[in-house]
């Protein structure tokens, strides 16, 4: 009896695949109406919806701060950061919607703990020096990882990143100038951005995702021209690109192993604790249960305001249906 690969693709389905890969290969954008496999579609609305929600969820760090910031300065730019924070978060669900999935679906599957955010946004902010180096360092490994995804391979996708990462590159700008006025301050002050930067610099590391060796999606998402880089590589890069950076502003990192290597032309480093990632990653971090819940809260809070934008909604497209 002769054998079947099932995985392959039959008739019309084969053409479009060959499309599909072709365009891939040459760097083409898939669009949403063009064909693609399910995987393709499935790995890009997980990603694109983790990555939405890690915006919202990410503005409370920060959020939490905007009331006691320490001058009328200091508040506008926070409060302008985390509104684009907000922003990034639309832009991504409308990427995720072109898809067929609905953001309603998708705050959902967050809320319920079906999907997951960036680990990142589960450690707590203690102090205003948090802020510098969430902007610094958390902004930064983001940058890191999202100037690549202006070349990926969904359109709607790397459309979103070009503006995102704009915006995130002021983030990064704002964080490290707070901590250079904080550096230039008093003792203290240097103290705070030290134990800020002690405290935040390994899940920084995590959030470029697991080893490349215990990545399950990297190398079809590679293939696919979802991913440009290996999890491993723009943790290199970002490593790399904030040593020099530390040294300017005059802290120190925490991690004995970090030194440069001649011969790889690169920083050698430690290792983060994988398994408090683990555990980060399935629900049980410092702030898991709380970000959860306020975003709950806030979905609940905010039920009249869909409501009423969908009467408002209805009534505009009736009143043009009679006039039509
Ligand atoms: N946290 O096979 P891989 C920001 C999960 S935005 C939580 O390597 P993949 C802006 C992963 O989902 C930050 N989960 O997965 C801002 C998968 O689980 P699943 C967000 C993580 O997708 C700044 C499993 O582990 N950025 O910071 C994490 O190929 C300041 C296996 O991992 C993005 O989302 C993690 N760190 O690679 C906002 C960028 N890492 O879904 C406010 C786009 C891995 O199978 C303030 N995303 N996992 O159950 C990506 O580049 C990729 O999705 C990775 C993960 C690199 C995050």
């Amino acid at each position: 009896m002769p054998t079947t690969d099932r995985k392959a693709p039959l008739g019309a389905d084969r053409d479009h695949q060959v499309d599909f890969d072709t365009k891939v290969a040459a760097k083409q954008r898939i669009e949403p109406r063009d064909w693609m496999p399910e995987g393709y579609r499935k790995t890009l609305v997980r990603q694109i919806s983790q990555h939405a929600h890690s915006e919202i969820i990410g503005m409370q760090p920060e959020g939490d701060w905007i009331a006691s910031a320490p001058s009328l300065r200091r508040k506008a730019i926070l409060l302008a950061k985390v509104q684009d924070e907000a922003g990034h978060g639309l832009y991504l669900y409308a990427a995720a919607e072109t898809l067929g999935v609905d953001r309603a679906e998708l705050t959902h599957r967050l809320i319920e703990g079906r999907q997951k955010y960036s680990s990142i946004f589960n450690y707590p902010t203690l102090n205003y020096a948090d802020v510098g180096v969430i902007g610094w360092l958390v902004d930064g490994a983001a940058i890191c990882n999202q100037v690549p995804l202006c070349r990926t391979s969904f359109g709607p996708y790397a459309r979103a990143m070009v503006r995102i990462c704009k915006e995130e590159s002021f983030h990064q700008r704002q964080g490290y100038e707070l901590l250079m006025r904080m550096m230039e301050g008093t003792e203290a002050q240097r103290a705070m951005v030290q134990d800020a930067v002690d405290r935040w610099w390994w899940p920084s590391l995590m959030m470029f995702g697991p080893p490349d060796t215990d990545s399950p999606n990297t190398q079809q998402s590679l293939e696919w021209g979802i991913k440009i880089d290996t999890n491993d590589a723009l943790r290199q890069k970002f490593v790399d690109m904030t040593v020099p950076q530390a040294e300017r502003l005059g802290v120190g990192l925490p991690d004995p192993a970090l030194v440069w290597n001649d011969e790889r032309g690169c920083h050698d480093f430690g290792e983060p604790d994988w398994d408090e990632f683990k555990q980060v990653i399935s629900g049980n971090g410092p702030k898991n249960a709380e970000r959860i819940e306020r975003r709950r809260a806030a979905h609940e809070k905010g039920a009249w305001v869909r409501e009423a934008a969908i009467a408002h909604a209805d009534k505009h497209r009736s009143a043009r249906e009679v006039t039509v």
